[in-house]
Parts: C-alpha cells; structure tokens; sequence
C-alpha cells in the first residue's frame, strides 16, 4: 500500500491521526466535502488499526459483516456473515484506494504530543517525523491498541516465547509445544479453538468465566452476494435487518437487570451445557455475575475446544510466573514453552499517554482527573477544535461500532463545513452542554447492569465508573450527535 511521502502544507484545515475505521472515514468525508488540505497519519505501516495490528489466528469481528461497514463505503460480496481480519483490513485497503485516500495518507508516523496555539488558533502536532500545524485535529486513535501485560510476579524470568494476542509474534512455531494462555475474553475464544489442535498441551488460565453466546457463522453465498450486487435496495434492506436485530436489544434496555437479562443468560448456559456434557468443567465456566456487565462473547467452537484431552482449564490464582512456566496459588506448577497473553487492553490510559494542552495549558490528562467525558464524546471543553471520534461513553456493547463512528463523523463535519462557510477559526464546546451530555449519560448509567452486575470490566476506569459504552440505543445517540447545533453548544469565534 503506498501511502505518501510528500512534504506536507505548511498549514493542514484538519490532521486525522490512526488510519482505521473512524479516520478513513473521516477522511472520505472530508475529501467528498472538500475540506483540505487534509492528511491521515497512522503510527503503524499500514492501513487497518486494529484490524491490522491484530492478526491472532481466528482474529474476525462479532459483528456481521454487512452492518460493520460503512454505509457509504458498501461491498456487496462480503464472503462470510461475520468477517475474518483479512478481509476487513482488505475492505479498508480498497476503500482508502478508490475514494482518494493515498495522496493523503502518511504511515509510521506516531503523535507524540499536541498543544493549541491560542494566538495562531491551531493546534501544534509533534510526531515521530516532525511537526506539523492543523487548524483541526480530529482523532481517530480509538482504545483498544495499548495491549495491558498482566501484572504477575516474576513474568518477564519466562525463558520460553512469549507475546500478547494482539501483537501475534507469527515466527514462534506453537505447533507441539506446551502452550499456556492467560485470559479468556473475545480475543482468547477466538484464537484457542484454532490453536488448541495443534499444540501439544494447551492450558488455559480463566480469572473470569465470560457469557459466551452461539455464533451461528455462515459462509455468503455467491448467488447471494451476486444478488447483493444486482440489487442495491436488497443489500441494504440485509443491512438494515441486522441492524435491527442488535437495536431491538438496546431498545429493550439491555443495559440494566430485566427479564431480558435473564432470559440471554438461560440461552447461554443451554449453549455451555450443550457444548459441555462435563458438570465440574460446565460449573467453572458458568459466569457468577449478570451477563452484560462484561462484553458478551459469541463463539461455536471455543467450548467444543476445551474439551479437547490436551486442553486444560485452569481457575485457580496465578501467584507467579517462572523460567520454566506458571506456578499457581496453590503450589501446582505448570510446565510451559510458550505463553500468549490474551489480556486486553489499556482502555482508560489511551489518551492520558498522548500529552494533550488545550486553552490556557489546561491538559486532557488535568480536564479528566475525576474521570474521561466529553460532550457527545467527541468534543472536551478547553480543547477547540479537537474531535475525538471513539470518544468516552461512545463504544457499543449491543451493535456495530461503524454507526457510532459514522455520527461522530458528521458532527466533526458539520463544525468543520460552519468554519468554512462562517470563516470562523475557533469552536470549542460550552462547559454547560458538556455538563448536561454527561449529566444525561450518568442518569442512563444510574440503574445500569454496571451498577448492579457485581463484575469489573474494562468499560469501567479504577472508581468504577463506565466511561467506554453508550449506555443507549444507537438511534437514541444519533439523534443526539450527527449534527452538531454550533450555536447552541458550542462558543466560536
Ligand atoms: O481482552 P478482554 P480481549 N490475570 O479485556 C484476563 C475487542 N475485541 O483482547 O475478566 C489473569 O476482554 C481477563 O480476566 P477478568 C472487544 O471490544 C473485539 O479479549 O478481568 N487474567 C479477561 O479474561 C473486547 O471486549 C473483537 O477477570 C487476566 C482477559 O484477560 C476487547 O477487544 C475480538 C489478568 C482480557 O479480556 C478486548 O478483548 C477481539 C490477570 N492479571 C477483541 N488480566 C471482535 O470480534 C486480565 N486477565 C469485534
């Protein structure tokens, strides 16, 4: 992929930082807009984000394929009901490619740092080749790319191989070898049925049992994807179908302990019963909290995967990693070649890495103290023209990302397209609508399942608040969110 390497403007209309879902998209709007000059630079070397850097075996999307796409980027061959890594990152590819994107595309470069210039109303960008000036700076960084390492006593005296799923190190051979894998979240039960039969040993080191509902994945066929082709308004009608099968959940209130709740949890423990004749096996994967609370997992072949003779589960205490292996609370010491961690991510530190000085010095990391939001999770009061796209208490427990990512697009638009039309060259969000944005996500989060779920999990930051997940339906935040009302919450100038 040959993004560019040309001297950039002296000074950009918009700097679009990361080059996966949210700022390509960005970028095709902008360009269709005809905002610019424009750039997208990307820290890796090459287009995807996360579907680029994640490249486990069995790395695909829980998401069917024809809702998480962009509606006005649409691929009517799509060759399987949910995606496999490839062919998103190939979607990604062909979409930059054919809507213009290269020339303004600038890969291996990293942000480093970012400070507004009050009196030049711009913001000064340091990255890894340079810096750059941009009028507006709209961030497509996302939060799910710092992978967290668990912090075990004594993890890095391993003396095998090891990695995190998320930076697959594909020159380690697992093939016959001891194989320990720690965590057991959507990473690891997509990757462990792929690998399990060929190791040699397979353990796995569950903290939390997860709800893990049936996939039901199946191959598209070509007379379908021939039809999707033909016919525009049937592609779109699937797509719209599937969105309202994930919608219905929202709308249902998913997001606190119902009827609903208990109902999915019945689905799933007939899935692990079905899967799992065993009843000490089943009773160590049945999840002891209200499904919800953690990011619910759908997969066919993981529990068929445990039961494997070379695979064992393990859920007792880590107290220690050594040269040769794990070694557990309980002195049971397990022998390994290898370790994967499948631990997630760093979510609530994303952005406190990248130092960020608004108006008056104030800094993200000082305007987030008493924890992430922003209104609508795009825009952050001291920081004018920032848009964060994948902001705060914007991620999706219950539909696909892309619709999220598509309304935050074209609110960034919208301030963007004003500041052309007005000539402005500031707008930044009043105090008061964010308070009153965030004081309507706390009442939603108020009786939420986060609240009464008794579980941790990473939607929440280290006092339990939830600030990853729109606790609503998708409708509800669109409405909110595609156009931004400049005069009224936002100050410009
Ligand atoms: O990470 P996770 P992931 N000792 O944070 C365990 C997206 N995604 O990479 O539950 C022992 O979910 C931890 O245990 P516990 C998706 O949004 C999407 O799997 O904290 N164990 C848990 O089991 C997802 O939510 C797709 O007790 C430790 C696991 O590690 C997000 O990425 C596919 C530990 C971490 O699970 C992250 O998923 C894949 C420790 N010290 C990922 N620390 C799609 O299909 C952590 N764990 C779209």
């Amino acid at each position: 992929m040959s993004a560019t390497d040309d001297p950039v403007p002296e000074i950009l209309s918009v700097l679009i930082v990361g080059a996966g879902f949210s700022g390509l998209a960005m970028g095709i709007r902008c360009r269709e807009a005809g905002i610019g000059p424009f750039r997208i630079v990307e820290k890796g070397d090459g287009i995807g984000g996360t579907w680029h850097a994640n490249t486990y075996p069995g790395a695909a999307c829980d998401i069917p394929s024809h809702l998480y796409s962009l509606s006005f980027v649409p691929k009517a061959d799509w060759s399987r009901l949910y995606p496999q890594q490839a062919e998103i990152k190939a979607y990604l590819e062909a979409a930059a490619r054919a809507r213009g994107l290269l020339p303004h595309l600038q890969l291996n470069t990293a942000v480093t740092a970012m400070t507004w210039d009050e009196a030049d109303s711009l913001w000064r960008v340091e990255t890894s080749r340079g810096p750059l000036r941009a009028r507006a700076v709209v961030s497509g960084m996302g939060g799910l790319h710092h992978p967290a390492l668990p912090d075990i006593p004594g993890r890095d005296s391993f003396g095998g191989a090891a990695f995190h799923s998320a930076a697959w190190d594909h020159r380690v051979e697992l093939r016959n070898r001891r194989v320990g894998v720690i965590g057991t979240g959507a990473s690891a039960v997509q990757f462990v049925p792929q690998i399990a039969g060929t190791v040699a040993h397979l353990t796995l080191f569950q903290r939390t049992p997860a709800w893990i509902m049936p996939k039901h994945d199946r191959a598209i066929g070509e007379r379908a994807q021939a039809a999707y082709r033909r016919v525009p308004l049937a592609r779109r009608l699937f797509r719209e179908r599937l969105f309202w099968i994930h919608e219905v959940r929202a709308l249902l209130g998913f997001t606190k302990v119902s009827k609903l709740t208990a109902q999915a949890e019945a689905l799933a423990r007939r899935h692990l019963a079905r899967a799992v004749p065993d009843k000490a096996l089943r009773r160590k994967l049945t999840p002891r909290y209200r499904l919800g609370c953690k990011r619910v997992l759908i997969a066919d072949d993981f529990y068929p995967a445990l039961m494997r003779e070379n695979v064992s589960l393990e859920t007792g205490r880590i107290a220690r990693i050594t040269p040769a292996g794990v070694v557990m609370a309980d002195g049971a010491e397990h022998a390994l070649d290898a370790i994967v961690y499948a631990t997630g991510f760093d979510v609530t530190g994303s952005f406190h890495r990248l130092p960020v000085t608004g108006r008056d010095g104030l800094t993200l990391a000082e305007a987030w103290r008493d924890g992430m939001g922003a209104f609508q999770g795009i825009s952050v009061a001291g920081f004018p023209n920032l848009f964060l796209l994948m902001g705060p208490n914007t991620g999706l427990g219950h539909n696909s990302m892309i619709l999220m990512i598509e309304a935050q697009v074209e609110h960034a638009l919208s301030c963007l397209k004003a500041m052309r039309r007005r000539g402005l060259s500031a707008v930044e969000v009043r105090p008061e609508a964010q308070a009153r944005f965030l004081d309507g996500v706390r009442a939603r989060l108020s009786d939420s399942i986060w609240q009464a779920g008794g579980c941790t999990s990473w939607y929440q930051d280290s006092e339990g608040r939830n600030t990853a997940i729109w606790p609503g339906s998708v409708l509800a935040y669109r409405r909110g969110a595609r156009r931004a009302r400049l005069d009224a919450d936002y100050r410009v100038r």
